[in-house]
């Protein structure tokens, strides 16, 4: 076995997959020029994370922040890289990389493109999240494969009919997800939204409603199996201190965005 599936085997993943760096598209040229090495290739990653149903926050913020299991994966990806390929340099990333990371883990086979615009896995469905580590290896050392043609869903229209917002048929100004998460007032609109729809945090009704979701798998990642809130109150929130508050997903706008949020629900 290479060492390379050996070493995401040791760590639990089970979608991964390796691209030439000049086969996936940069976003942030910028950030990339940072790095002190030259980056040829990139391996990019699965992580499945649905736990449980929740009541009013989106199942990617009931669990702890994906954030910090990202961390923990990529950084054992490098510790493997570098113990394999001695003289190796490598950086990882979730969520803010210079590369789409969308469009690379499609390019590397990882799962299909649904039209909710999520990745959707044949086993996990879209309660996956997406992470990367970009290397100086040539592609060859990391087992690099050409690129896959982005392969689509069914089209099935249900996503696109249950958007709250409508932002999926062209016709919103905004996400809901986004919503939720955005500082500041929000409108009489967009809070009767967040009533409707009965969310804190997030929103999940166009993965919800995928015949690709139908049956989740639950997350292997124990991690995610902990501390789960499937129901946010006020006293919970009241009773985290600051280290367990910033270890949720909903944490990155302030405890007076998710307490705003929470009040819209006592009105
Ligand atoms: C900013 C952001 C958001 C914003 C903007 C939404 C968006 N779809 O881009 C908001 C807050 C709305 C959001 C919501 C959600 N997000 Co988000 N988000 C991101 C983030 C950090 C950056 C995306 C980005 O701008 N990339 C740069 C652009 C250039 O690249 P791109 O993503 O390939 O760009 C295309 C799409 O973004 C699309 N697009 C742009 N805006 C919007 C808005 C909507 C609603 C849609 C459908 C598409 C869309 O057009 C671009 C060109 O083709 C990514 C992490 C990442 N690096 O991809 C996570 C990411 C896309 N989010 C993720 C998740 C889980 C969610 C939510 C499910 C969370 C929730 N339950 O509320 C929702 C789902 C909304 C949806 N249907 O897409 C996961 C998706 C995993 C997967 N299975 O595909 C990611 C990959 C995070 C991760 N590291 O795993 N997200
Ligand atoms: S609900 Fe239907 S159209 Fe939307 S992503 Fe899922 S399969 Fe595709
Ligand atoms: S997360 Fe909600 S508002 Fe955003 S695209 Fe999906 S269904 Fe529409």
């Amino acid at each position: 076995m290479h060492w390379l599936d050996k070493l995401c085997r040791e760590i639990g993943l089970e979608a991964y997959g390796a691209l030439a760096i000049g086969d996936v598209e940069i976003i942030n040229g910028r950030l990339l020029a940072r790095e002190d090495f030259v980056p040829r290739s990139i391996l990019v990653f699965l992580v499945p994370y649905y736990a449980t149903e929740t009541v009013n926050l989106s199942r990617y913020s009931a669990v702890k922040d994906y954030h910090i299991v990202l961390r923990q994966i990529t950084d054992r990806l490098i510790e493997g890289i570098r113990a394999a390929c001695p003289g190796a340099h490598a950086k990882g990333y979730g969520d803010h990389s210079p590369i789409a990371e969308r469009s690379a883990a499609l390019r590397a086979g990882l799962g299909i493109l649904g039209d909710n615009g999520l990745i959707l896995h044949e086993k996990y469905g879209s309660y996956v999240f997406i992470g990367d580590v970009i290397t100086d290896l040539v592609p060859e050392a990391l087992c690099a494969r050409p690129p896959v043609e982005i392969r689509h869903c069914e089209h099935c229209g249900r996503c696109r009919e249950a958007c709250p917002t409508g932002i999926l048929r062209g016709e919103g100004e905004d996400c809901l997800s986004a919503i939720t998460q955005r500082k500041g007032s929000l409108s009489e609109g967009e809070v009767a939204l967040m009533k409707k729809y009965n969310t804190v945090w997030g929103c999940d009704v166009c993965q919800s409603v995928c015949p690709h979701n139908a049956h989740p798998h639950i997350t292997p990642i124990k991690f995610f199996k902990e501390d789960l809130i499937p129901h946010l109150t006020l006293e919970i929130l009241e009773n985290m201190d600051d280290g367990v508050f910033s270890a949720r997903a909903f944490s990155w706008r302030g405890r007076k965005t998710v307490e705003r949020n929470l009040a819209l629900f006592d009105e």
